[in-house]
């Protein structure tokens, strides 16, 4: 065992952080479990409106073995439901998710995903998703994201692929691993998970391949992992959101967390995040959570216990109270304009304090409906912008609706995203 290291930052919190073995996992060690409640209570304490959404929330309760028998019904048959009722519009992603909550640590729901015959047709959504790349000059129905989640789930639950046909396309080179040119952390973590369960069932032989495949595959994997560990600040990889799915495609294949130091850098950093309630959002936190309870998605399959469970969690299903101080609100104003190519619709706008970026795309609205009219549309995330000025994003075409202040992109969506006064925010029609 080696000595404990006390860890100061910012004089706010002393940690420390033992890993409980030396080996290439680097998860939270016993005494630090409480720190992890803030995720586990904003997960447990969410409101589940959209079945769908919630599978990621199951699928992480469920792999790091927290044991809540009524809320775990409540998810699983609201899930059931909403993949029922909206079987054709669901997308690759959303339907892999569903499998891997619901298939998740040998339960009984493994049954909704036989009777409903879920793994082939997440077979069949994956064709589709290859088929629109054909005809849509490489863009995929939805994207690489959820491309890299359809195969991993085709692989954990032994789903038909084939491995010549569709390792190509997972090629580091192709541009779907990029937005403007940058290398998305996200989607390259979930696709060495992919490829990564790929890689296994080859060695185990439990799929049809060739050495080239192997070898392309070994290949793919080492670039994506060295792509992911080039986008590496403070421990983080990428961006505080990208970094539990990026801990999980170093666990399962690199030596990184070999290194105590690089494990206690990554776990301060994040420990101190959720301290500062970085984590509020339900998907956020179930994003997070598996990696720092030494779990990946490719464990399944297995037992679903770890280091901090069941016991060890203190799970409030109260509300938690939200204090508002009786005081007159406080106003700020902020600039906002919206930019089609050449042409910028600016505007100053008073808000309150504490308002998001939503909050003000809708004060610009009301002062003028003509240039500011917009529609958003709901995701795991919050609030998605799909059209302003009716001019909507489209997948075909790589266009988006890209938020920025000060000239600089969010790593936050419109519903999340605190302005501060003075600021100058953005809506930009652009391309990824
Ligand atoms: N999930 C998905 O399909 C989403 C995959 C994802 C890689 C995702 C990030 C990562 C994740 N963990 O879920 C993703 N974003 C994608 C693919 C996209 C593209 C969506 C279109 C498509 N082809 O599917 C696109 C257009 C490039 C995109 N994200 C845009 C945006 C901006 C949204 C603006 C708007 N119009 O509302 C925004 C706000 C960036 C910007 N400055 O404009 C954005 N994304 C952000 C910030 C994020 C992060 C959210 C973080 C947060 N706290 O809110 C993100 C986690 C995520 C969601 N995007 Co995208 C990435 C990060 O910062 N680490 C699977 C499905 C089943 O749910």
């Amino acid at each position: 065992m080696r000595p404990s290291h006390q860890l100061p930052l910012l004089g706010l919190l002393l940690f420390s952080l033992i890993p409980s073995q030396l080996c290439q996992i680097c998860e939270v060690s016993k005494e630090n479990c409480s720190y992890l409640n803030p995720l586990v209570n904003t997960m447990v304490n969410s409101n589940y409106t959209k079945g769908i959404q919630s599978a990621n929330i199951l699928l992480t309760l469920r792999l790091v073995g927290i044991q809540n028998q009524r809320l775990e019904q409540q998810l699983t048959q609201q899930i059931q439901e909403d993949t029922n009722r909206r079987e054709s519009e669901i997308t690759s992603g959303e339907l892999a998710l569903v499998i891997l909550a619901l298939g998740a640590c040998k339960n009984l729901d493994e049954e909704f995903i036989r009777d409903a015959h879920l793994v082939s047709k997440l077979g069949e959504k994956f064709k589709a998703e290859i088929e629109n790349m054909e005809t849509h000059s490489g863009n995929p129905l939805t994207n690489y994201y959820q491309l890299s989640l359809a195969l991993l789930t085709l692989c954990l639950s032994d789903g038909s692929y084939s491995i010549t046909n569709v390792i190509p396309y997972f090629t580091p080179e192709n541009k779907n691993y990029y937005f403007g040119g940058q290398f998305s952390v996200d989607t390259g973590a979930m696709a060495v998970l992919a490829l990564t369960c790929v890689k296994r069932s080859i060695e185990k032989e439990k799929i049809e391949a060739d050495k080239k495949d192997l070898n392309e595959t070994n290949v793919y994997i080492t670039s994506l992992v060295n792509k992911i560990l080039s986008a590496k600040h403070d421990g983080l990889f990428g961006n505080i959101f990208s970094t539990g799915e990026s801990m999980q495609a170093l666990f399962v294949s690199s030596n990184y967390y070999k290194n105590e130091g690089n494990c206690q850098e990554t776990l301060h950093t994040v420990l101190y995040n959720i301290s500062q309630g970085a984590f509020h959002l339900p998907i956020a936190a179930a994003q997070i959570l598996p990696a720092l309870m030494g779990k990946t998605y490719l464990d399944v399959n297995k037992d679903c216990s770890s280091v901090c469970s069941p016991v060890k969690f203190n799970i409030s299903t109260d509300k938690p109270v939200t204090v508002t101080p009786i005081i007159s609100p406080s106003y700020i104003s902020v600039n906002y304009s919206v930019q089609i190519n050449e042409i910028f619709n600016s505007t100053k706008v008073t808000v309150r304090k504490g308002s998001v970026f939503l909050d003000v795309m809708k004060a610009a609205q009301k002062q003028n409906e003509a240039a500011f009219r917009f529609k958003v549309e709901d995701s795991p995330w919050g609030p998605y912008i799909i059209s302003v000025q009716d001019i909507r994003a489209n997948n075909n075409d790589r266009t988006y609706w890209e938020l920025l202040s000060n000239g600089q992109p969010l790593s936050q969506g419109a519903g999340s995203y605190v302005v501060k006064n003075g600021e100058y925010l953005e809506v930009r029609w652009s391309k990824y």
